[in-house]
């Protein structure tokens, strides 16, 4: 027995509540608990189950260190406050040390060899074992994306290339040593996972969620049209709710006015069954001015997940031509029945020098040259409540739209969508069910495009003058949500790719953003090409490399094809 025995207790692992009244039990009894751990500590109270771990936490060099002293359990301590005095320590009560504890799982062998350099070579599947890390590892980068300028977002950047490797592993991580020699996993993001690996948690992590800044930029980036440096100023001005932004901002930006109009919509996550309605209803308008043309839903819903904060739906068509005008045609009809909430349609600016030239990957986004329509449309309600019907019955089933007897046939179409090159032909095979349609690259003849052209330009003006001014001819952004009928705000991004560009930008549309990033450097650095979305250039040859499959984009770039559903970096 200890003359004067001091307990310290290793706050790790312990709920903070659970804490605060163990040691307010332990002083009423006159126990002598230290607030911080020193020499005069006698017994330290913990809920790791090894010494090596305990001493790794205090900043020991080891267990051994610890030789002086009894490590405990809290049954230890639970039967001291009962018994209202120190008892004395059993074997149940002592905390084995790390030599005689190590598990099987802690003695899983190094992970570095087997884990290729860029994310774009590697299986990164929507669900994998190391949540845990990853969810910690982004909350860090998104910290630091907010908090840095755009040039300096690579602090930022190797958060989530660490997250990445993790995702990316085929079993949980249970020991720091295991991923030592690991390309992409830094410093700091060892220490974080070290940290998780002992306490189950990330005191800098959890410093950050409830940093009261990080959750005002979180809340304030979340609306359309708002970036870090715009919601920074709203913090300047003292603002902290949507409510202060609504009341206090003035921009006359079309985006930000809608987005603050319908921002609770808009942060409400699109379900899979909406994204597939969008997609039902875009198909009908499309069919109707563009028949012929290939439909694709891409971002996030293509790599499996369910739900998402936009739906992305690229059109093209197999005869390069036919695709001119026909999103201010497509956008005329969605608008003529009711579909469009407000939106803006921006021109093609791509030219082939592009294909070429060396062009920055900004932090945010992947700009590319599409013509392309960025809007809100409006998604009946019924839609989103069958969604969580269906959710309820058979969560498996949501790709399966289930919710939308209109949306039958296009289902069957979607589903199991698969393209096949035919390198011979300059075409593409699209597998729709049982049907196989060959779309054989045609040369155009500019009749039908030059029949419609006088009308378009009227066509283009309307639409540019709309899209430009501040609430792009849909009525004031408060009065209608003041009247909004029995709907939900969706964002939606309409993009028109010409056929020779398709299946690059289904790459670049698919994402994720991380495997774009990391395919485009893999390009540059060891093939010394250039890929975007709208193509792959090769420098050493001095010809840009045509696909007529997704296949063959990763072929040309001599990557091992994945699956979208393991792009998911
Ligand atoms: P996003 O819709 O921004 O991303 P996401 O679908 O992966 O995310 P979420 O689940 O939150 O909806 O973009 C889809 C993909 O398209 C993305 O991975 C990167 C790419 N992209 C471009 O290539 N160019 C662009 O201008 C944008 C906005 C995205």
């Amino acid at each position: 027995m200890y003359d004067n025995p001091i307990i310290y207790i290793l706050e790790a692992r312990i709920q903070r509540q659970r804490l605060k009244d163990m040691q307010n039990s332990a002083r009423k009894r006159q126990m002598s608990i230290a607030e911080q751990y020193s020499s005069s500590v006698t017994h330290i109270v913990t809920e790791f189950d090894n010494a090596d771990a305990v001493a790794r936490k205090l900043g020991l060099e080891s267990a051994r260190c610890l030789n002086q002293r009894q490590v405990v359990k809290l049954q230890w301590f639970a039967d001291c406050i009962r018994a209202g005095c120190i008892v004395p320590v059993d074997e149940h009560h002592k905390v084995k040390s790390g030599e005689n504890n190590q598990s099987v799982r802690e003695v899983a062998p190094p992970v570095s060899a087997r884990i290729p350099d860029y994310a774009c070579q590697r299986h990164t599947p929507l669900q994998h074992h190391n949540t845990k890390f990853t969810d910690a590892l982004e909350i860090l980068e998104k910290y630091a994306d907010l908090r840095y300028d755009d040039q300096d977002y690579s602090r930022a950047l190797a958060f989530r290339r660490a997250s990445c490797v993790l995702k990316s592993l085929s079993r949980p991580l249970s020991r720091l040593s295991e991923i030592q020699n690991v390309t992409h996993i830094g410093s700091h993001s060892q220490k974080v996972i070290q940290e998780i690996l002992e306490d189950g948690t990330s005191e800098e992590v959890e410093k950050i969620c409830a940093d009261p800044w990080f959750q005002k930029m979180k809340l304030f980036t979340a609306i359309f049209g708002i970036g870090p440096a715009r919601a920074k100023e709203f913090i300047a001005k003292g603002w902290s709710s949507i409510q202060e932004v609504r009341d206090g901002c003035t921009s006359s930006d079309w985006r930000i006015q809608w987005g603050l109009a319908f921002h609770e919509d808009l942060t409400t996550p699109v379900t899979r069954a909406e994204a597939d309605y969008i997609l039902g209803v875009v198909r009908r308008h499309v069919d109707r001015v563009l028949p012929g043309a290939v439909m694709e839903l891409t971002g996030g819903f293509r790599r499996g997940k369910q739900t998402g904060h936009d739906v992305d739906i690229l059109i093209m068509h197999p005869l390069e031509n036919k695709i001119i005008g026909a999103l201010p045609r497509l956008l005329q009809s969605l608008q003529s029945h009711d579909i469009v909430l407000c939106g803006r349609h921006e021109r093609s600016t791509y030219h082939e020098e592009l294909l070429t030239q060396n062009t920055k990957l900004s932090p945010r986004g992947q700009l590319d040259h599409f013509e392309k329509w960025i809007g809100i449309i409006k998604v009946p309600n019924k839609i989103r409540i069958k969604n969580d019907q269906s959710d309820k019955t058979s969560s498996h089933q949501l790709g399966n739209n289930k919710c939308n007897t209109d949306m039958k046939e296009n289902k069957d179409k979607c589903e199991n969508r698969n393209f096949q090159s035919d390198k011979n032909t300059d075409s593409c095979k699209r597998d729709v069910g049982n049907e196989s349609v060959l779309y054989q690259r045609q040369e155009d003849t500019l009749d039908s495009g030059s029949a419609i052209s006088d009308s378009l330009e009227d066509v283009w003006e309307s639409l540019d003058k709309a899209s430009s001014s501040s609430s792009p001819s849909h009525g004031n952004p408060r009065e209608v949500k003041a009247s909004q009928g029995d709907w939900i705000a969706r964002r939606v991004d309409l993009i028109i790719s010409p056929f020779s560009q398709f299946f690059y930008a289904l790459v670049g549309w698919t994402g994720s953003k991380q495997f774009n990033r990391d395919a485009r450097t893999y390009a540059e650095r060891e093939m010394n090409m250039k890929l975007s979305s709208h193509g792959l250039y090769d420098f050493n040859q001095g010809k840009q490399l045509v696909a007529s499959s997704e296949r063959e984009v990763f072929d040309n770039l001599k990557l091992p094809y994945f699956e979208p559903q393991d792009r998911n970096c």
